[in-house]
């Protein structure tokens, strides 16, 4: 990365660049799958390994010139090993949705099979088998949701289903349930119906490895994680997994999915793998979940419900039903404050994808910010106060001042660990 090449070759591009830096500066970002990447990590995705094709893997690739690329990627992994105390790792998929896409060829899915993950609405993802995903056209996909009264996953609902579809694989993980997931009762239905059991820990990452939410590795086949949430990394994901599956993941993530794997940013993964692994960043981890936790308590103060009633993670759901204003509204009210949130169904809600009933909030950044506790429980306050006063600008100017004031004290910093 080269800032004044970039300045002289393209001032315009530069200008653009610098915005969004101003942007991200300026405001808090409560959305839970953002984070702020160390400088070094983004000097790594910067790189001048974009510059090589190497399809293929260490020690096994179809173009020459691969010395250094594959003691790149090959650190890459070790450390990935390392970290999740795996078997088996590889750093190449792009991104999340064709991560978790490969997990299930890996697993042996073909078209038609069954395939059975927490259903979007509920807290799930679109890559879990939603019917507007690739998943849920070539898949025969279950879903399964949480409980209307607790909002927390019903593991006996869960097994009732799995033993009526007998799916080929049962997923767990998602991108808005606030609870800890139980992996070992996960893996006894998975026992139970013969079904390969993957999880997709994009979202929990990083306290996966700070030790802030148990561990899927020692219980499932397959595990999928993107690597810029809580882990803090670059844009990219990864999988890990028992040795049996090792030899199925790598074909089904290269050739099957892909073609020339995107090196800059298995150096840029490799490196947050190195800072996740700092004693510092358990610290994070944890302070994230408290920080969550501070929020929340907040805001349920103030008279909002939180779906399942609080929170075990670094994200919380909202439910501004009472509150008289839809997600969409609130999301885009908040932003004008310099609080950069998103809509978020709610389990069981009466709105819709566009207008549904909730925000959904988290902490990974503000926390890579240095937030702690009370910073957290103002940061609820000031939430509370825009959507309380939300007719009133001279109130929410007040309240955009009192933000910029929480960013200036806690700027996005370059160093992690
Ligand atoms: N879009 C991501 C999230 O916000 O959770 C998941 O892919």
């Amino acid at each position: 990365m080269n800032a004044d090449a970039l300045r002289r070759t393209d001032p315009e591009m530069t200008a653009l660049l610098a915005e969004e830096r101003k942007r991200q500066a300026d405001t808090l970002a409560l959305i839970p799958s953002e984070n702020y990447a160390s400088r070094a990590v983004e000097e790594a995705t910067g790189c001048c390994l974009a510059n090589k094709y190497s399809e293929g893997y260490p020690g096994r690739r179809y173009y020459q010139g691969q010395a250094v690329i594959d003691k790149c990627e090959t650190l890459g992994i070790q450390r990935a090993k390392a970290l999740f105390a795996a078997d088996h790792a590889n750093l190449q998929p792009y991104s999340g949705s064709v991560g978790v896409l490969a997990t299930y060829f890996a697993a042996g899915c073909r078209p038609g099979d069954t395939i059975m993950g927490l259903s979007l609405a509920h807290g799930g993802h679109l890559s879990h088998g939603h019917s507007v995903n690739i998943t849920g056209r070539i898949f025969n996909s279950v879903q399964y949701g949480v409980a209307r009264e607790t909002e927390r996953l019903d593991y006996d609902e869960i097994e009732k289903l799995a033993l009526e579809c007998k799916p080929k694989v049962l997923m767990a993980g998602g991108s808005a349930y606030p609870r800890v997931f139980d992996f070992p009762r996960f893996r006894a239905i998975a026992d139970k119906v013969g079904a390969i059991f993957i999880v997709d820990i994009s979202h929990i990452a990083g306290l996966v490895v700070g030790g802030s939410h148990p561990s899927p590795v020692p219980h499932a086949d397959i595990v999928v994680t993107t690597t810029h949430k809580t882990l803090r990394g670059p844009r990219g994901a990864l999988i890990v997994c028992k040795d049996a599956f090792a030899k199925a993941v790598d074909r089904a993530v290269f050739p099957l999915l892909q073609g020339g794997p995107h090196q800059h940013t298995q150096a840029a993964i490799a490196v947050a793998l190195k800072e996740a692994a700092s004693p510092k960043f358990k610290e994070y981890a944890h302070q994230i979940v408290k920080n969550a936790q501070a929020m929340a308590r907040v805001l349920a103060d103030d008279g909002m419900r939180i779906v399942s009633g609080g929170t075990d993670n670094h994200l919380l759901l909202v439910d501004l039903q009472k509150k008289n204003i839809n997600g969409k509204d609130a999301a885009v009210l908040l932003e004008s404050v310099g609080l950069v949130c998103n809509a978020n169904m709610i389990p069981y809600d009466p709105g819709t994808a566009a207008k549904p009933s909730g925000i959904r909030l988290g902490t990974p950044a503000i926390t890579t910010r240095g937030m702690k506790e009370p910073d957290c429980e103002r940061v609820g306050h000031l939430i509370a106060r825009a959507i309380n006063q939300r007719d009133h600008p001279a109130a929410l100017a007040a309240i955009h001042e009192e933000v910029r004031e929480l960013c200036r004290k806690f700027p996005i910093p370059e160093v992690m660990v």
